[in-house]
């Protein structure tokens, strides 16, 4: 093609693709450099030109089960066929009451009731809204401030990026449009190249004994934490530390949220990572993996206590306890989804085969101390992160020259900063695992 003829192509692509605003995207640069997925199955995507793609990161933290699951898509042609949509409001289909009861018995202590969302984003807005009803329902209506830690990630809602801690999401988007402060993260640099749980740092969590007596107990809703934080970098909680947040909030009597939408089913060889790290939270928030990634859900899992409080109203039997819900809480379809997923994971026993998978990874990534630019090195479960040295003057360009040539050479990886962030499907060989480090360190190496 000569130049003229590669402008035009140029100036047709961009026509094709600009109507398409990308979230959390650099969208001049993709743009004049488009990437596209047309196919995937098992633990490979298929790129438009056809090439094969190693899937390292479950799509976004989602496709636990790898891709192309025949089983889910079976189902939710079932149930397409079946019972398309039904109203979530004053009207239930089977499937609903199903996965509830499904989750409920998944759950860990007394979470056992399920209300349903459409992404990690609504769950955590429908968790902090429970928080609220809650309290209001036991009389303490001024508690209405929530606590959420530095670096975190919590969704791009409103309410999301006011208790998340990354000010890039925020900055643009005005004041916080609910009351918040936050903890320290448990990030530590001297600790690079930790194996998995850091041994020291416990006492991180009594910072929440500082922001508590800043704002006094009396006015704090819940605690909202991420078991470890993902999107922010993989954060890797020290051990005991995520006990002594509980004990905190037992102590003022604060909710304690986790947010599973990366963590849960099966990620770090549990259900959750409420059973994996032995705290049971009030509430817990729920997405991604629910339907393997399949089909948009969320979800929150609530404590006995709570839905009981909200449920003991002198009001009329006719008066909607909880005003709060979505149009497609509980989709049918989705519904279906999640179930197929539960049972996949299940029947392959993936929660177990990743804590074992778990180790290949750790081995994997820590091989790749030691080459150009890497700082540090972090993994639990079944995600790593390799930290890379920023280019002066220039942040995250390093990093994400890695993603653009890892995806080069047919490997898919996530980058959030500074950090790739590897979170394999659970079914990951391996072969694949060592495959994915071969060619992040051949990556490594040619970077400038
Ligand atoms: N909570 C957590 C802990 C998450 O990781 C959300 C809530 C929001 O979920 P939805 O479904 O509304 O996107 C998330 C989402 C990344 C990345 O780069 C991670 C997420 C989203 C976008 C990017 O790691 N997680």
């Amino acid at each position: 093609m000569n130049d003229v003829g590669r402008a035009r192509a140029k100036a047709a692509n961009a026509r094709s693709l600009g109507a398409y605003w990308m979230p959390f995207t650099a969208n001049r640069q993709f743009k004049a450099h488009p990437r596209l997925l047309v196919a995937a199955e098992g633990m490979y995507y298929t790129r438009d030109d056809g090439k094969r793609v190693l899937d390292a990161t479950s799509g976004l933290w989602c496709v636990n089960a790898g891709h192309g699951r025949k089983e889910i898509a079976a189902a939710v042609v079932t149930q397409l066929e079946r019972l398309d949509y039904a109203t979530a409001f004053q009207m239930g289909h089977p499937g609903v009451f199903a996965l509830a009861a499904r989750l409920a018995a998944m759950l860990p202590g007394d979470l056992n009731h399920v209300f349903f969302a459409n992404s990690g984003s609504e769950a955590v807005e429908s968790a902090l809204k429970i928080a609220l009803a809650y309290h209001l329902a036991r009389g303490e209506g001024q508690r209405q401030r929530f606590i959420g830690r530095e670096r975190a990630y919590h969704g791009a809602s409103f309410a999301g990026i006011a208790v998340g801690g990354i000010a890039n999401n925020s900055k643009a988007f005005g004041a916080p449009a609910i009351p918040v402060d936050h903890i320290i993260h448990t990030h530590d640099p001297t600790r690079a190249f930790t194996r998995g749980e850091p041994e020291t740092g416990a006492d991180l969590a009594d910072d929440l004994e500082r922001v508590i007596a800043l704002h006094g107990a009396s006015t704090i809703a819940a605690v909202i934490v991420e078991p470890f934080a993902g999107s922010a970098g993989v954060i890797v909680p020290p051990k005991g530390y995520l006990k002594r947040l509980r004990q905190i909030c037992d102590r003022h009597r604060l909710l304690l949220i986790f947010d599973e939408v990366i963590t849960g089913f099966g990620r770090i060889g549990a259900s959750f990572a409420a059973e994996r790290f032995g705290v049971v939270p009030d509430l817990i928030t729920l997405a991604k993996g629910l339907t393997n990634g399949t089909v948009p859900m969320g979800a929150v899992g609530v404590r006995s206590g709570i839905y009981g409080t909200l449920m003991a109203t002198d009001s009329p039997e006719v008066t909607i306890e909880f005003a709060h819900g979505y149009t497609y809480s509980g989709h049918p379809v989705a519904c279906a989804a999640a179930i197929a997923a539960l049972d996949i994971y299940e029947n392959e026993g993936l929660f177990a085969r990743a804590g074992e998978t778990a180790r290949v990874l750790e081995d994997a990534a820590h091989s790749l101390r030691g080459l150009p630019h890497v700082i540090d090195i972090r993994n639990i479960g079944m995600v790593a992160a390799i930290e890379l040295e920023p280019r002066e003057g220039r942040p995250n360009e390093r990093a994400f020259d890695a993603y653009l040539r890892c995806f080069e050479k047919g490997l898919l990886i996530r980058t959030t900063g500074e950090t790739i962030a590897l979170s394999p499907p659970l079914i990951a060989s391996p072969e694949q695992l060592a495959q994915i480090a071969e060619t992040i360190g051949g990556v490594l190496k040619t970077l400038d």
